[in-house]
């Protein structure tokens, strides 16, 4: 088996491994406030969040007891493109998370550079609008921190996430966009929005986004873009992707994707 095999191999096995314990991750389809997020309910949600909740107010945050077994993973969970095998293969030793964009000083950082930055620690709901939540434990820097490294210029509006994967890529073959997410500045310096590098007290899985991944704890699944590879200040986000702000978002699904 050729060294590419093995880890497809490998990542293939731990990710059927842990289809099968569920336990802590819930269905959300049948709640009623759910089912409506992506038909007429969502504008309203959107209006609510944005209008009358406040932009800092808290996620839930949960007990060690109520940690799932194994978190769930979805969309992109064993990225195949070259770029990203490489950075694997050395166990991302040569991965860097570049601030970019609008921003005074750009700059780049090592995971070992990440990790000695002051961290927070979080255990909180993952909701995914195809049905499911889960509970678990994030580690990482606050994105604004790394932000305020960056000088944020004053034109600057939007944060754009930009991921190493294609979410249709299959097998050696590739295409399609990379993944992309973006949140408002605010958003950004929410006190629970990190970069997160520790899953359940351990390294992130390449199934949910290793190296490094956002945590936007009052937003939807699919925000939370996994395998960082930069974060770019812009104003805004007509020039990326379809224009819309997001992979999702290019195909349909709402912007602000508020929970
Ligand atoms: N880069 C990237 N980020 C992504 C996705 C993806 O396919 N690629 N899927 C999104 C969706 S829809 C969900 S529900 C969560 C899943 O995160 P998990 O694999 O840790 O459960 O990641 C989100 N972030
Ligand atoms: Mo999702």
């Amino acid at each position: 088996m050729k060294a590419n095999e093995r880890r497809r191999f490998l990542a293939r096995s731990v990710v059927g491994g842990s289809a099968l314990l569920l336990a802590g991750c819930d269905k959300l389809a049948n709640t009623s406030w759910f089912s409506g997020l992506l038909g007429k309910a969502g504008p309203f949600t959107d209006f609510v969040q944005r209008n009358i909740t406040p932009a800092n107010a808290l996620a839930r945050e949960f007990s060690e007891a109520d940690i799932a077994l194994s978190f769930r993973a979805n969309g992109s969970i064993d990225p195949q493109n070259d770029e990203y095998l490489d950075l694997a293969d050395d166990e991302f030793k040569d991965w860097k998370l570049e601030i970019r964009g609008l921003v005074e000083r750009p700059y780049s950082l090592t995971m070992d550079e990440l990790r000695a930055l002051p961290s927070r620690t979080q255990i909180t709901r993952h909701d995914c609008v195809e049905g499911w939540s889960c509970i678990g434990k994030w580690k990482g820097t606050p994105l604004g921190a790394v932000l305020d490294r960056a000088g944020v210029k004053p034109q600057a509006r939007f944060v754009v996430f930009r991921c190493l994967d294609r979410l249709d890529e299959s097998g050696d073959l590739g295409g399609g966009e990379l993944y992309y997410e973006s949140c408002r500045l605010v958003d950004a310096y929410h006190p629970q929005t990190i970069l997160a590098y520790d899953l359940n007290d351990k390294p992130l899985p390449v199934a949910n986004g290793a190296p490094l991944r956002v945590r936007l704890e009052r937003k939807l699944g699919y925000k939370q873009a996994k395998y960082l590879a930069a974060i770019e200040l812009v104003d805004n986000y007509a020039h990326i992707g379809s224009g819309n702000g997001g992979y999702w978002e290019d195909l349909g699904y709402d912007w602000f994707g508020g929970i």
